[in-house]
């Protein structure tokens, strides 16, 4: 058994908004948010290829209590179906607790790929794949959507970790598997909103053929995504 491994090269880290409006004092807490940072540290020291996703909203984003005069958490129709009120987060004009920056810890490298989503005002993103009215990808600067750009790299496993994974990291998991990409979720790498919404995903992953395991499990099992 071999204690360092490195990912085979059609495999890819996707680390799912690990920013601080979704850890402890950001505006969008996600409970121990902050707990996953190291684990993604330790993860990415196995992948050549890591890809982030950025919540990035502009000011009155339509996913936002406050554009609407709305109850925090409250439900609106709109014209793609029912949105979540949000209390202000990830926005690209601050840089507190409602900022879209990434956790401090975290650790960069220049060949890492970000994609920036929810900067329709108009359209929320939980998906780093498709907006919330399942039509419209968010792009990268270069024209091509998160799924294109894997495809381009020659990715065609996910590593999926994250926040939240009863909305943003697992609607990512479900469209990466919808786009046919081989999809394993570290589950003690993500942090969720409820632990009903967290139950119910889980369900829904494996309903469409992803795999959720611990670190502890890949990290016994790297044949899964070695060479
Ligand atoms: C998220 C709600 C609103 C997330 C983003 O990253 O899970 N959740 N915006
Ligand atoms: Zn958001």
């Amino acid at each position: 058994m071999s204690t360092t491994w490195t990912a085979a090269n059609n495999v890819a880290l996707l680390n799912v908004d690990p920013q601080d409006t979704f850890c402890p004092n950001g505006a969008l807490a996600v409970t121990d948010g902050d707990q996953i940072i190291p684990a993604l540290n330790s993860l990415r020291e196995h992948f050549n290829k890591v890809y982030w996703s950025q919540d990035f909203h502009p000011d009155n984003h339509i996913s936002f209590a406050s554009t609407h005069g709305a109850e925090p958490f409250s439900l609106k129709k709109v014209s793609y179906g029912d949105q979540v009120m949000w209390p202000e987060h990830a926005k690209q004009s601050a840089s507190d607790g409602t900022g879209a920056q990434f956790h401090k810890d975290l650790v960069f490298k220049a060949s890492d790929k970000i994609i920036q989503k929810g900067t329709n005002k108009d359209i929320d993103s939980y998906s780093a794949f498709l907006e919330n009215d399942k039509k419209t990808p968010p792009r990268f600067d270069n024209g091509n959507s998160l799924a294109d750009e894997l495809r381009a790299d020659g990715v065609d496993t996910l590593v999926i970790t994250g926040l939240a994974l009863d909305y943003c990291a697992g609607d990512t998991a479900l469209d990466a598997l919808s786009e046919k990409f081989n999809v394993i979720v570290v589950e003690d790498a993500t942090r969720s909103i409820t632990p009903e919404g967290r139950l119910a995903k889980i369900a829904q992953i494996v309903d469409a053929g992803g795999i959720v395991l611990t670190s502890a499990a890949l990290q016994k099992n790297p044949q899964l995504i070695c060479a």
